[in-house]
């Protein structure tokens, strides 16, 4: 996948050395942009192996507005549990903020999926995850914040849009802080997946997934994995097939998604900042 190798070569020459909250230290660059057209095939990285499952199912879970990593510790997803708090609250994070914005029952997948379908030229089918009246005080544990009904971590991926033209349904994302070895890989695919799931429910054909930065960064402890993938040869990108017969974004199973032709490199560890 030439957009991200090229993002790493970018961000490994012109990153600025930078400190971070987690003390990890990174390399960082303000500002980039990536453009994946969706008809070209799924945009998995293929230098590294990927689990798609760790994807659908965190993705589902945005959709069903749940908040606690119970689902997805059920599933054998564990990439949430280092904010979760005892009873695995992360208290009003993505989920919420799209199903129930702020606790005041707006539903912003619903009204986006409504516009989408009768009024597809609207600028407006926005989804806004960020809400400033939540955001964690960051001298509080992640469980103290999630106690006083604050998120346990500020959204990453905080804002998209969705665009009609052609027939064809396209995303953008601003993410306001990226994790380019553990993170992006994974918010590509999700926001790639979803974009293919919106426009089958609301009668388009794929388009683009606009993929925008704030702080892209590189964490130090993370040079070495990304070395390794720049010295592989990316692999043709695979495909998914969604169920066809789903019609409502809300209506997906974890079986409606398959993979086909995924053949990566192998899986590379890396430690995650916290
Ligand atoms: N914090 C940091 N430092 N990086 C992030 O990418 C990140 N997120 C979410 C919240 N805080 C973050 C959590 N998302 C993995 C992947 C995504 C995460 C957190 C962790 C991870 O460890 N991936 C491993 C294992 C995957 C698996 O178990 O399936 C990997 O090798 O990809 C960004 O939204």
């Amino acid at each position: 996948m030439k957009q991200y190798i090229d993002l790493v070569r970018h961000v490994l020459a012109n990153g600025n050395e930078k400190g971070d909250r987690t003390g990890t230290g990174t390399k960082s660059v303000f500002g980039y942009q990536m453009r994946f057209d969706l008809s070209e095939g799924f945009p998995m990285v293929t230098t590294k192996k990927l689990h798609l499952k760790s994807i659908v199912h965190e993705l589902l879970w945005f959709l069903k507005g749940d908040t606690n990593v119970k689902y997805l510790q059920e599933n054998g997803v564990r990439i949430w549990n280092e904010w979760a708090d005892d009873h695995g609250d992360l208290g009003p994070v993505y989920g919420y903020q799209w199903r129930n914005w702020n606790g005041d029952e707006i539903d912003q997948i619903k009204e986006v999926v409504e516009s989408l379908k009768k009024n597809p030229n609207s600028r407006r089918m926005l989804v806004s995850a960020w809400n400033p009246s939540v955001l964690p005080d960051t001298s509080k544990s992640f469980s103290e914040n999630v106690s006083n009904g604050k998120a346990a971590l500020p959204p990453c991926h905080a804002f998209f849009q969705f665009y009609v033209a052609d027939g064809k349904l396209s995303c953008q994302l601003y993410q306001r802080s990226a994790d380019i070895f553990l993170g992006v890989p994974f918010n590509i695919a999700s926001y790639a997946l979803f974009t293919m799931m919106m426009a089958q429910v609301c009668g388009y054909e794929p388009g683009e997934f606009i993929h925008t930065f704030g702080d892209a960064h590189i964490y130090n402890n993370h040079i070495e994995q990304l070395e390794l993938q720049l010295s592989r040869t990316p692999k043709v990108l695979p495909t998914i097939t969604l169920n066809p017969e789903v019609k409502d974004i809300f209506g997906f199973v974890f079986d409606d998604f398959i993979l086909n032709d995924y053949n990566p490199h192998p899986h590379i560890k890396g430690a995650v900042a916290i």
